[in-house]
C-alpha cells in the first residue's frame, strides 16, 4: 500500500472514529491496528469530546441514586464481585414467574436433537417493552447502586436476558474461560429465577484479583482458555459459582473477572443476567427500548441510565 492510500484509509478510519457509535469505533480501530488496551480509551475519549457536558451529567447525577448503606461498595472494587442475598431487590416475583412461564413454553416447542446447543436466551431487550415490571426491576435504585458505584457514574443499561440453561455435555463457547472484551470494567448482574446448584451449571469466575494474575500469565487472553491452563496459575478452589437459591443474586465485573458458564451436567439453570456499563463505554447499549410515553417521564435517572436523556 503507497502513502497517499494509507493516508486516505487512515483519513476514513478517522472520520468514522469522529461520527461512529461505540461499537463501530472499537472496530475502525481494530481495522487500525489498534487493539483493545489502546482502542478502548480512544474510543470513551471520543464519546467525551463529543459530549463532554452530557458525560459530567452521567458522573454528577449519582447523587440521585437512593442509596442504602448495606449495599455501598457492594461490587468489590479489588476482586469484582459481590453478592446479593434474596430479598434484596423489590419486585423479583413477578421477573421469576415471567421467566419461568417464558422456559416452560420454549420446552414445549424444543425439538430434542436438533436444539442440542447449551444456552437458550428466552427473554431479550426487545421483550423489555412489553414488560415493564422486568424492567422496573433492572432499574431499580438497588441495582443502579451497586452499579453506579462501581461504575462511577449512573450506569446504562447494555442488556436484559433470560437464560435457560438445560443439562447439557459440551464445553464450547462461554463454557470455557474468557473475559467480555468489551470495555475495561462492567456491572454484570445473575439472578437465579430458580434454585441453581453446582450441577446446574452456575456462571463461574475467578476473582478480578486472581485473574489479573492468571492473564499476565497467559501469552494472549483474547480468547477461550482451557481450565487446564488457567489452573497453571491459581487453584480450581478459587473459582467462585453463581449458584444458591432462588432470589439470590451476583454481581460480576466480567471485563475483569475470567468466567465461564453452562456446564450443567446434572441438572439445568434459569437465570436472568443484567449488564450496566459506564456511560463512556466503548459499547453502544443493546437495549433499544421506546418506553411508553408515561414511563419514566419524570425519572431523569432512569432514563439517562437507558441512555435515553
Ligand atoms: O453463564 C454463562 O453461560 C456464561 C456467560 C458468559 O460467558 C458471559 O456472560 O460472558
Amino acid at each position: 500500500m503507497n502513502m497517499t492510500t494509507t493516508t486516505a484509509r487512515a483519513g476514513r478510519v478517522l472520520r468514522a472514529l469522529a461520527t461512529g457509535d461505540g461499537r463501530q469505533i472499537r472496530s475502525y480501530a481494530e481495522r487500525l491496528g489498534i487493539n483493545s488496551e489502546v482502542a478502548y480509551p480512544i474510543a470513551s475519549t471520543i464519546k467525551f469530546v463529543r459530549n463532554p457536558l452530557r458525560a459530567a451529567r452521567y458522573k454528577s447525577s449519582l447523587r440521585l441514586i437512593k442509596r442504602r448503606p448495606e449495599l455501598v461498595q457492594l461490587q468489590d472494587e479489588k476482586t469484582g464481585w459481590g453478592k446479593i442475598v434474596p430479598g434484596t431487590v423489590p419486585g423479583i416475583e413477578p421477573v421469576i414467574a415471567l421467566m419461568r412461564k417464558l422456559r416452560d413454553d420454549y420446552r414445549k416447542t424444543m425439538k430434542e436433537e436438533k436444539d442440542a446447543f447449551y444456552i437458550r436466551t428466552i427473554f431479550s431487550p426487545k421483550h423489555l417493552s412489553d414488560h415493564k415490571e422486568v424492567l422496573d426491576f433492572v432499574l431499580s435504585d438497588e441495582l443502579l447502586q451497586i452499579a453506579g458505584e462501581y461504575l462511577g457514574g449512573v450506569p446504562v443499561l447494555m442488556t436484559v436476558q433470560g437464560w435457560w440453561t438445560p443439562r447439557n455435555e459440551t464445553k464450547a463457547g462461554s463454557q470455557l474461560f474468557h473475559i467480555d472484551n468489551i470495555d475495561h470494567r462492567q456491572a454484570k448482574f445473575f439472578f437465579n429465577m430458580e434454585d441453581l446448584e453446582s450441577s446446574g451449571g452456575p456462571f463461574s469466575f475467578l476473582p478480578a484479583d486472581i485473574s489479573k494474575h492468571v492473564l499476565e500469565r497467559l501469552p494472549n487472553w483474547r480468547r477461550r482458555i482451557e481450565d487446564e491452563e488457567v489452573f497453571q496459575h491459581c487453584k480450581p478452589s478459587d473459582v467462585i459459582e453463581a449458584s444458591g437459591p432462588t432470589g439470590a443474586g451476583f454481581v460480576v465485573d466480567g471485563c475483569r473477572c475470567l468466567h465461564y458458564g453452562g456446564r450443567a451436567r446434572n441438572g439445568e439453570r434459569l437465570v436472568l443476567m443484567v449488564s450496566f456499563g459506564r456511560y463512556l463505554s466503548p459499547m453502544d447499549a443493546a437495549v433499544n427500548v421506546t418506553p411508553d410515553a408515561s414511563w419514566y417521564a419524570d425519572d431523569p435517572l432512569r432514563r439517562m441510565a437507558l441512555a435515553l436523556d
